[in-house]
């Protein structure tokens, strides 16, 4: 049997388990990336450091890829979905030289394209380069990804809110009520642990995904730069919303450091603008 699931030993950058997988998805999507010949530099959830990768004069490799090899690790060892996300920038720093941090801290606003494969009942690519969003289905008989769900619209409202209700006592009261909201119009809670099939519900049905800050992560869980920007680019590019919950637009924060983490709230519109006017009545008066 392929010695591939199960812990690999250590801790990551924010102290979470790596899983054997994380490593391999890891490692797989560098070693791809690095012999395109189209990316200059990786920021990888699993790597505490960006890597400069060696230029090739001949084809001026201009892009940027920041990346969550495997997200929602926690179900890799029972069979549950998990996904890959990913965004792309372009480099701001000249061609010629070493990539900089500052190629890689850049806000949401400034990505060219990002997406998420879904590793479900079928692998999906879900995907945008700022003009819509498409869905490609891989066909393994030909290796290739194939245009299945073009265009998609994410519903302006839905049944579905997705949080991890069991910290409910640690989020901060504003939510606490938007949550009882939710529960109130006998919403259906679906939380997979996977934000990858989390969002991809929503994406299709319609709803709200919440990640609030807690006491445990003041400051939210969810990693900007991996997590947060690529997801919230393609909720928008769907038509849906993506906000802090303290009501800023994510591809609007301020990114300061590689792993920098922040809380998210996103989905259908105008199950977003419900939760900020529950923001508005019972969170702190300066925000
Ligand atoms: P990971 O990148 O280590 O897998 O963590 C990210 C995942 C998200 O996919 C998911 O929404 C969240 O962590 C679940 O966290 P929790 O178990 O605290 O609800
Ligand atoms: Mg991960």
């Amino acid at each position: 049997m392929v010695n591939i699931l199960g812990v690999e030993g250590s801790t990551n950058s924010t102290g979470d388990d790596v899983q054997k997988l994380d490593v391999f998805a890891n490692e797989t999507f560098i070693e791809t990336l690095s012999f395109s010949g189209e990316v200059c530099g990786i920021a990888s959830e699993e790597n505490l450091d960006f890597i400069d990768l060696p230029i090739d004069p001949l084809k001026k490799a201009t892009y940027i890829v920041v990346m969550d090899p495997l997200d929602g690790s926690s179900n890799i060892d029972v069979n549950v979905s998990v996904g890959t996300i990913f965004g792309i920038y372009k480099r701001k720093s000249p061609e010629d030289g070493p990539c900089q941090i500052s190629d890689f801290l850049q806000k949401g606003s400034n990505l060219v394209a990002a997406g998420y494969v879904l590793y479900g009942t079928s692998t999906l690519l879900v995907y945008s380069t700022g003009d819509g969003v498409n869905g490609f289905t891989l066909d393994p008989s030909i290796g290739e990804f194939c245009l299945s769900h073009r265009n998609i619209q994410m519903p302006t409202s839905g049944n579905y809110y997705s949080v991890n209700q069991g910290y409910y006592l640690k989020f901060d009261l504003e939510m606490m009520r938007y949550i009882d909201h939710c529960s109130d119009l006998n919403y259906r809670l679906r939380y997979i642990g996977s934000m990858v099939s989390d969002i991809h519900r929503i994406m299709f049905q319609g709803g709200i995904f919440l990640y609030p800050n807690t006491r445990k992560y003041p400051k939210g869980k969810l990693r900007l730069l991996y997590e947060c920007f690529p997801m919230a680019y393609i909720v928008e590019q769907a038509g849906g919303t993506a906000l802090t919950c303290k009501l800023e637009r994510i591809m609007d924060v301020e990114i300061n450091s590689l792993h920098q983490t922040s809380s998210i709230v996103m989905g259908s519109k105008a199950m977003v603008q419900d939760m900020k006017e529950f923001v508005e009545k019972y969170g702190p008066v300066n925000q």
